[in-house]
């Protein structure tokens, strides 16, 4: 049981729950088009197992359970994101059909149900095309992505409750083209600084579009890791400085500030595209609300060699599955930073928060204690930021159901429903039982 209920949060509070398109929809299936994703899992050694996002949890076939799911659950509101190759096979050009048809029918199932439609339109899956290009490293890609977001607002925007333009910002720039993690696995100072830009530039073309198109509640979800010296020296206070600098206050400051922290262009700056000041004021431009996706805190030491010269420690808390400490007073110190320092009134969501564990299927139960404690510790923190005045006004648990977590694969699971991947039978665990009754009427 949780012991939080909806009555412990301010009237008109929203819960929902969050999926991306790649990781869960199938998308070897109704004429998507290859993406990075595809060509990263090929690459051995980049991902467990070799594991794609082919078939996922089916949802593509099985959406309309998976919305009776949400609707069951007493959620208010389902946070989604669109394939750009699903919907533009090769990023530009011609759409398909059937994936704007899928799109469309998704949203409409969802207003049917009595459920809020809020999209994301990009979650990773950049088409297969468009890398070949250069990806997020072109700045062209901002045009692609505006068209993209025209392609697919045409049809869906006129019945979304809200829009953000791109999933955690800080994974496609930095994980993905710094760490190498995540497609295209890149590990290049140079390609980071324009992904980190241009990420922000194609956010703001895509939101300028969106705004044409009429739409409102439209805003932005960033991803945060509170960030610990591993020490009491000042050299570990200032790598956890640097880690906070390219990690939290980089896209804040951009979106927010129209500049970026000295701090990280200390690193970045020599790299970055020319005359990037010139992008700052539609990158800037007005937001709606904004959302933040928070999971963990990094013990953050200081490391011989280049910028940004760090390295992440283990810590003493208890871990997830992914061996993420659980630190839940950090998701009250994000929502109180972000609206004191730099949103100052802007609506704010939790737009992902969970866990992921070995959960297993037992007499056709699953007993997943750990995350109804992880999911009620974060709720707690978002209604004492809520008592302190923060405007936060909703929360997503991260995931509906277990799906494909990238690189490290299928064993992960994140869900409040399990998912065999076998039969793609869905089980709804404790955790989801535990929502249903906390956010009944
Ligand atoms: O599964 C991911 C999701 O795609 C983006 N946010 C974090 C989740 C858990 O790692």
């Amino acid at each position: 049981m949780l012991k939080l209920t909806r009555a412990d949060f301010p009237e008109g509070f929203l819960f929902g729950a969050a999926t991306s398109s790649y990781q869960i929809e199938g998308h070897a299936q109704g004429g998507a088009g290859r993406t990075h994703w595809d060509d990263f899992a090929d690459t051995p050694g980049n991902v467990a197992g070799a594991q794609n996002g082919a078939i996922a949890c089916d949802h593509l076939n099985r959406w309309e359970a998976d919305l009776d799911l949400l609707r069951d659950g007493n959620f208010d509101v389902y946070r989604f994101s669109t394939s750009w190759a699903r919907v533009m096979p090769e990023g530009r050009g011609a759409a398909n059909p059937e994936g704007l048809d899928f799109y469309d029918r998704l949203v409409d199932g969802l207003l049917d149900r009595g459920l809020k439609p809020a999209a994301t339109l990009y979650h990773w899956e950049l088409p297969s095309a468009l890398a070949d290009l250069g990806g997020w490293r072109n700045r062209d890609i901002a045009g692609w992505f505006a068209d993209f977001t025209h392609t697919i607002m045409s049809r869906i925007g006129d019945r979304l409750w809200s829009a953000a333009p791109i999933n955690e910002p800080w994974c496609v720039g930095f994980m993905s083209h710094f760490m190498g993690q995540h497609a295209p696995g890149l590990r290049d100072i140079r390609a980071t600084a324009r992904a980190m830009h241009h990420v922000l530039l194609a956010h703001g073309r895509a939101t300028e579009v969106m705004r044409d198109l009429g739409m409102s509640n439209l805003g932005a979800v960033c991803n945060f890791e509170y960030a610990v010296p591993a020490d009491a020296g000042p050299e570990a206070k200032k790598a956890a400085a640097t880690y906070d600098g390219y990690y939290n206050r980089f896209f804040l400051s951009g979106l927010m500030n129209r500049t970026y922290p000295d701090d990280v262009l200390e690193g970045l700056g020599p790299h970055m595209p020319a005359n990037w000041q010139d992008d700052m004021d539609l990158i800037g431009q007005r937001l709606d609300w904004l959302g933040l996706n928070y999971y963990t805190r990094k013990l953050i030491a200081a490391a011989p060699g280049p910028w940004p010269g760090l390295e992440e420690v283990p810590g003493p808390l208890p871990k997830t599955q992914v061996g993420w400490e659980i630190y839940p007073e950090g998701l009250y110190a994000f929502l109180k930073r972000v609206h004191d320092g730099y949103t100052r009134g802007l609506p704010l969501y939790v737009t992902e928060n969970g866990m992921a564990w070995d959960d297993r299927l037992v007499n056709g139960a699953v007993r997943d204690d750990r995350r109804v404690a992880y999911l009620d510790a974060h709720l707690a923190q978002v209604a004492r930021a809520a008592a302190d005045g923060v405007p936060v006004k909703g929360y997503f648990t991260w995931s509906l159901l277990d799906n494909y977590e990238w690189n490290v694969g299928y064993d992960p699971r994140f869900g409040i429903v399990h998912v065999d991947y076998a039969t793609q039978a869905r089980t709804p665990k404790s955790s989801y039982l535990a929502l249903q009754r906390a956010l009944a009427r």
